[in-house]
């Protein structure tokens, strides 16, 4: 088998962590010497760095009168064809299930056509199984691309076996966990941002989401209302999505405008993570909860609901608390208590920083790398 393969990487390229995984993958695979095609409907928006070792290609859609509704997965598939074709590919891996690994099976049936045999690896994310997944008119679909691809992976043994509980799968199912590149997290906290966006003895807690129902951000509003009330506090609320009008309208009802911020979507939040202390993330679900991961690693703890793979993440009693989804006053009261003992915050901070690196870069990538090697050699045998 090659060293350095050609490895197509599918994925959403909008804010949200199934997309910064998969980018970040892709960069770091190229760091190791593989080449690396991103294909997608636009640019990945963590990709923003030149490489001789990264390509990117857009799918774009067609437009036909008779087309209500346009068939971005016919598009899709048929670029992931081109550009195995064309480019080589010893390998395609496939963020979310669909239209993404549904597209990658057709792809593959279609190569086959030219004797290509591509092995596809399904990375499932959370939301195409615990949204969907449980959604009839998309149920065959899903179990048929899952079971089509050549190995599958999901980002927590609790969205294993939510996918077990859901869907009828035969293939085994790998957990690997999200992962982050510790370096680019350890960044100094920067006083004058910090000075700029908070008074000198006002505690920073920051939100990070798509703000789609699924976040409950009016949670975050409302348990920040409770803590002001106790605490002298700003609250950061980063990225955009349909429910922050609510959110906004929600802190104008509470009259605490003055001490929520919303900054809008961020490209780079290491800065805004280094200044918090506190992190919130009051999710209906979440399969893993990757920017809760991304603030442990910049040694902010984190107050979050217990729902899908985040108590992997988040330590109850360590780095942080956790409670029942919508109970507003638990999560308030261990807000307030983590800021009212200076000692047990830093205590948490501490161990948020360190368990953040046992999901470090180094020890999950080899996992994609051995999953990679066994389907090439498989490849070879035929
Ligand atoms: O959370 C979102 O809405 C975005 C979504 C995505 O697909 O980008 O995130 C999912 O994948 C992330 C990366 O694996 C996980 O860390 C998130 O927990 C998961 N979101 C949900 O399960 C709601």
């Amino acid at each position: 088998m090659k060293d350095r393969l050609k490895i197509g990487i599918v994925c959403y390229p909008t804010y949200g962590g199934s997309g910064v995984i998969a980018t970040e993958l892709g960069i770091a695979l190229s760091e190791k010497g593989h080449e690396i095609h991103f294909i997608s409907y636009d640019q990945p928006f963590r990709l923003d760095l030149f490489s001789e070792k990264i390509y990117y290609h857009e799918v774009s859609v067609s437009e036909y009168p008779l087309f209500e509704y346009t068939p971005y997965e016919l598009n899709l598939t048929s670029k992931l064809v081109d550009v195995a074709l064309y480019e080589g590919l010893d390998i395609l891996h496939v963020h979310y299930a669909i239209p993404h690994a549904s597209s990658a099976v057709n792809a593959k049936q279609i190569l086959a056509t030219h004797n290509i045999h591509l092995p596809i690896v399904t990375t499932l994310h959370g939301t195409d199984i615990t949204l969907l997944g449980k959604d009839k008119s998309f149920k065959p679909v899903i179990e048929y691309a899952i079971n089509m691809s050549d190995a599958v992976t999901v980002v927590s043994e609790n969205l294993k076996q939510v996918t077990l509980e859901y869907l009828r799968i035969k293939k085994e199912i790998v957990t690997i966990p999200n992962f982050i590149d510790m370096s680019l997290y350890q960044k100094k906290s920067d006083k004058n941002l910090r000075k700029n966006l908070a008074g000198e003895k006002e505690f920073i807690i920051t939100h990070i989401s798509n703000f789609r129902k699924v976040k409950r951000v009016k949670d975050v509003i409302k348990i920040f209302n409770k803590v002001c009330q106790n605490k002298s506090v700003k609250l950061l609320m980063i990225g955009d999505g349909p429910e922050r009008i609510k959110a906004e309208q929600l802190s104008r009802v509470y009259g605490i405008e003055e001490q929520v911020r919303f900054l809008g979507k961020l490209r780079v939040i290491e800065n805004i993570l280094a200044i918090s202390d506190i992190f919130f993330l009051p999710s209906e679900t979440e399969s893993f909860g990757l920017v809760a991961l991304e603030a442990m690693a910049s040694s902010t703890a984190v107050i979050s609901t217990n729902s899908g793979g985040l108590p992997e993440v988040n330590i109850n009693g360590k780095t942080g608390f956790l409670s029942d989804v919508g109970n507003i006053d638990k999560m308030a009261n261990d807000t307030i208590r983590l800021l009212s003992d200076i000692n047990m915050l830093k205590k948490f901070k501490l161990n948020a920083l360190e368990h953040a690196n046992s999901f470090a870069l180094d020890n999950i990538l080899p996992k994609y790398q051995e999953i990679y090697k066994g389907l090439c050699h498989k490849i070879k045998e035929k």
